[in-house]
């Protein structure tokens, strides 16, 4: 019964594979296994004998089940290992066929005012859009009992009972970049602010996120007439009209002074929207001379250095291009307008080849 032992256990060590360990399964434990015979002989025995041999018997029929399920759990798992060295999966590819995503137009237009500014100079910059009252009012030259600060109008952060610090506000315009800006950078300077910003409004032509693009340039003598033919180029060069005819009509902003509102000339016979021709006005921005307040946040003097500011609705001018009848359907993740009003991926907006193509 030794010898058994021995023979079977050494043979279970040394299996190379499941299908071996099964064939020694069973020729030692199997219904016509060296061990299952060896127990039809307890028949012949006496029955001293019997009492002795039996329960060895039993006790090496479980030694070599225990052995042989535990070696098969080995061989299993090495296995599962040399699997897993050598089979592998690339996650990224992509399961099924898909249809490309689409460049969100919001995005395209963002990309187009941004390649028009920069191809004049100015660099884009980025900020916070949870910002400190002081950058989103109080650096703009914005009083406290000024309305836009009031809750109707704007999001406060929340604060606990008792706080009694500044509050933090969702930036209601992306003119704290240029504060930011001015102070980073000093002047001259030239930089433009594209971003998403918040307002406390909901309705047909507002959502209580909107995007916006500002733009601020500052030297020794710009002055309004540098104003107005950068935004004539940038009206022309975003329509993708020869000429254009810019109305500036006097307006009021605390953050700059004197303030305009710039309206382009147009027409809207048939339903379409020409720009440059017919005797429609389309308000598109709000600009200005840069207020002395303004530029002392920034800390740059104003008895050294003066400059423009405007500041441009992505949202509406992507509506008016693009001909995008519904403000609120840009953010509604409705992917069949996704489809139809994005713009493919590698058609990229460039201006030697067409903002649009
Ligand atoms: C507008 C209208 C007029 C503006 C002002 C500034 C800053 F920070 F430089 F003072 N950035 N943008 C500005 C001026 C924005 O939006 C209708």
């Amino acid at each position: 019964m030794d010898d058994l032992r021995d023979k079977y256990l050494t043979a279970i060590a040394n299996a190379a594979d499941e299908a071996a360990l099964e064939d020694l399964r069973v020729q030692a434990v199997g219904k016509k296994g060296e061990v299952s015979l060896q127990m039809r002989e307890l028949g012949k025995m006496t029955p001293e004998e019997r009492q002795v041999a039996g329960p060895k018997l039993n006790a090496l029929k479980d030694e070599l089940n225990s052995a042989l399920a535990a070696k098969k759990q080995a061989l299993g798992d090495a296995a599962l290992d040399e699997r897993l060295k050598t089979e592998w999966l690339d996650v990224t590819l992509p399961g099924h066929r898909r249809r490309p995503g689409t460049i969100h137009p919001i995005s395209q237009v963002t990309e187009e005012v941004t390649a028009i500014f920069a191809d004049m100079g100015f660099s884009v910059a980025e900020g916070p859009q949870v910002e400190s009252d002081w950058y989103n009012f109080d650096a703009l030259n914005i009083p406290g009992h000024h309305p836009a600060r009031a809750e109707m109008d704007t999001f406060y952060m929340h604060r606990e009972e008792g706080d009694n610090r500044p509050p933090h506000v969702l930036r209601t315009h992306t003119s704290p970049v240029q504060i930011r800006s001015m102070q980073e950078h000093g002047a001259p300077i030239r930089v433009i602010a594209p971003g998403r910003v918040y307002r406390a409004d909901y309705d047909m032509t507002h959502t209580p996120m909107f995007h916006q693009v500002e733009g601020l340039a500052i030297d020794r003598d710009i002055s309004m007439a540098n104003l107005k033919w950068c935004l004539e180029e940038f009206v022309k060069a975003f329509f993708e009209v020869d000429d254009v005819e810019l109305r500036f009509r006097a307006s009021h902003f605390p953050f700059t002074e004197p303030s305009a509102e710039v309206d382009i000339r147009c027409s809207w016979e048939g339903g379409t929207l020409k720009i440059g021709e017919g005797d429609d006005w389309l308000e598109i921005l709000g600009s200005g001379m840069v207020h002395p307040h303004v530029l002392r946040s920034g800390n740059i003097d104003p008895d050294e250095w003066q400059g423009f500011a405007f500041g441009v609705g992505i949202d509406r001018i992507a509506m008016l291009k693009y001909g995008i009848p519904d403000l609120r359907a840009f953010f509604d993740s409705d992917l069949r307008w996704l489809r139809h009003y994005g713009f493919a991926s590698l058609d990229v907006p460039t201006l030697h080849g067409g903002l649009s193509r």
